[in-house]
């Protein structure tokens, strides 16, 4: 039986592909496992059978036989440690690859989620004008040390693995910002990112859903 993950029946991005189901849609095609699509809407996503899987009522959720994961990281590191494709076989370059993971979620997205919300849930609150400077800030320190991480290597550690597939998909969130371009190492490695055909295949399949 493939594992169903569930979607927003319409993602408020109106299929660019910024929700989280991306990401493990993109884990799940880079590992060539057919899953199938739950979609759910913000009213089904409260209530109880969907509280069931995911304490937090949001998408993605990931089940499997009778397996039920939430939690988009820890349902690509499921996908990854189970299939080929997504991490290295030696143990230390596995265990850096995680450590990118974590750090894409950790230490990465949350700024980039403050900024986010700065430029659209509170772009019309009066103190947003004086505080999206300093949010811009913190995003750029990250991205300036993430950019002397990668240096000009394609991936951030090796071949590509897990750890990029986070970190890709969390740059993807800047990208409306216009602040990426500022980083043309990091502009190139998520078209890097994008141009795999498992990311194009991701991308299409939760396009469909949006446009339909
Ligand atoms: N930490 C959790 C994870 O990584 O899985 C966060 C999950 C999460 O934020 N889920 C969001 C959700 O279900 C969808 S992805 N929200 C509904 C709710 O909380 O009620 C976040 C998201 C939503 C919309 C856009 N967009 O429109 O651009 C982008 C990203």
């Amino acid at each position: 039986m493939p594992p169903t993950i569930t979607a927003f029946d319409r993602s408020p991005d109106g299929g660019k592909g910024l929700a989280r189901d991306t990401r493990v849609r993109w884990a799940l095609e880079e590992v060539g496992r057919p899953y199938e699509v739950r979609l759910v809407s913000f009213q089904a996503m409260k209530e109880p059978a969907h509280l069931a899987l995911h304490p937090f009522g949001q998408i993605p959720t990931y089940e499997e036989g009778d397996l039920a994961l939430f939690e988009t990281g820890s349902i690509v590191l499921h996908i990854a440690e189970r299939h080929a494709g997504l991490l290295p076989d030696d143990a230390n370059a596995r265990a850096r690859a995680i450590s990118w993971m974590f750090a894409a979620v950790n230490t990465v997205e949350p700024p980039i989620l403050e900024l986010v919300t700065a430029r659209i849930l509170e772009s019309d609150k009066p103190w947003t004008k004086e505080r999206l400077p300093l949010v811009m800030d913190r995003v750029r320190d990250r991205l300036k040390q993430l950019a002397a991480c990668l240096g000009d290597a394609d991936w951030l550690d090796g071949a590509f693995s897990a750890g990029d597939l986070m970190m890709v998909s969390v740059l993807l969130r800047l990208r409306a910002s216009g602040v990426l371009d500022e980083y043309p190492s990091l502009a190139a490695y998520v078209a890097r990112g994008e141009a795999r055909p498992a990311y194009k295949r991701a991308f299409e399949a939760q396009r469909a859903v949006n446009t339909r």
